[in-house]
């Protein structure tokens, strides 16, 4: 079986992107592959995160995982922080990684905008933690949106590096493209990513947002003067409202078209809100169950960690053999 690394973090509440972009597709990879679906709470403090709240969407993440179907027989579900050689490896490979490498990185750029003047470093050298994460379990395969591929790439850069100056140490990861997922773009500004830590709160849906809630943003949502249901670049935030009802029915784009021909947005908005709040609602429920019986997610992060350090363990102590620890 092939290995799939993947995370998110929980710099805030889950939006429908993180859901229809990433945990809906690791669904259909689970059983397939070898995967370890982590919640990497040290890139997340990359940003200032209140403690408090920072330790609640931890564990709140680890029940969302569970509750939309990820399961925990089947995948290794972790804490990145429980696994120290995250962190260990990150060091060392912040030696072999360059300061131009990390200045080219879209992601620091604009992220680094948005903090003002005191940039943290580990907001710079994030994508050689991205690397350590992915290197440390002999992954195959990375599903990765198009805002990671660069980050991506450079991991492949590093363990090439290594592989080189050293032995093969580092298998090399490729990009894996996940079938029919769609980017979900801002309900306020379409052609800007959907995003948990955007200022504008309309801009995004929770996976744990209320129904009037969800009703209520996806009904002031942003369109266009056109008046028409039609899917094309030139009506973005219609077409990101036909993207996320297919992610949700699996319907084809014509088959929405041809349904909506005659009428009006209010329509098209009206049964998105209805296909939401039957997709969301049981997962909300499963969630609140799931945070109530903590012992269960407390059993599933620790025996994560302890599978997910077996292997990673390996890996690391190869690394520390070549370049010459004792
Ligand atoms: N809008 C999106 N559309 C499709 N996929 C998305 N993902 C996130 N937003 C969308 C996918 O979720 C995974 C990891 O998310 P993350 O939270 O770790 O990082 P992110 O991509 O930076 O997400 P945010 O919401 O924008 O986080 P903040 O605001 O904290 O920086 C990835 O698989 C990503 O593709």
């Amino acid at each position: 079986m092939k290995t799939i690394f993947s995370g998110i973090q929980p710099s805030g509440d889950l939006t429908i992107g993180n859901y229809f972009g990433a945990i809906k597709s690791w669904l259909k990879l689970q059983g397939e592959y070898n995967c370890f679906f982590c919640i990497v709470d040290l890139h997340a403090i990359t940003v200032r995160q209140e403690p408090k709240k920072l330790r609640e969407k931890i564990l709140e993440v680890l029940a969302i995982y569970i509750a939309c179907g990820i399961d925990p027989e089947k995948n290794n579900l972790f804490i990145q922080s429980h696994v120290p050689f995250h962190s260990e490896l990150s060091w060392i490979l912040n030696c072999y990684t360059y300061m131009g490498e990390l200045s080219r990185m879209t992601q620091y750029k604009e992220k680094s905008l948005k903090v003002g003047e005191s940039i943290p470093v580990g907001l710079f050298t994030y994508p050689v933690l991205m690397a350590s994460d992915i290197l440390l379990y002999n992954t195959d395969l990375v599903p990765v949106g198009s805002d990671q591929k660069q980050h991506l790439e450079l991991a492949r850069d590093i363990a090439e590096r290594f592989n080189t100056l050293y032995s093969p140490t580092f298998k090399i990861p490729e990009p894996y493209i996940v079938e029919n997922s769609s980017r979900i773009m801002s309900l306020q500004n379409p052609v800007k990513k959907m995003s948990k830590s955007d200022e504008n709160e309309n801009s995004y849906i929770k996976i744990m947002d209320d129904e009037n809630v969800i009703k209520r943003k996806i009904l002031k949502s942003v369109t266009d003067s056109k008046g028409v249901v039609s899917y094309n670049d030139d009506q973005s935030g219609i077409k990101n409202l036909i993207n996320i009802l297919i992610s949700i029915t699996g319907e084809s784009v014509e088959s929405v078209e041809n349904r909506f021909l005659g009428k009006g947005y209010g329509d098209l908005k009206n049964e998105l809100v209805e296909a939401l709040l039957s997709e969301l609602i049981p997962i909300q429920q499963k969630v609140r169950d799931f945070l109530k019986n903590k012992d269960y997610l407390e059993k599933v992060y620790k025996d994560g960690a302890n599978s997910a350090s077996e292997v990673s363990y390996k890996v690391l102590r190869k690394v520390k053999k070549k370049i010459g620890f004792i």
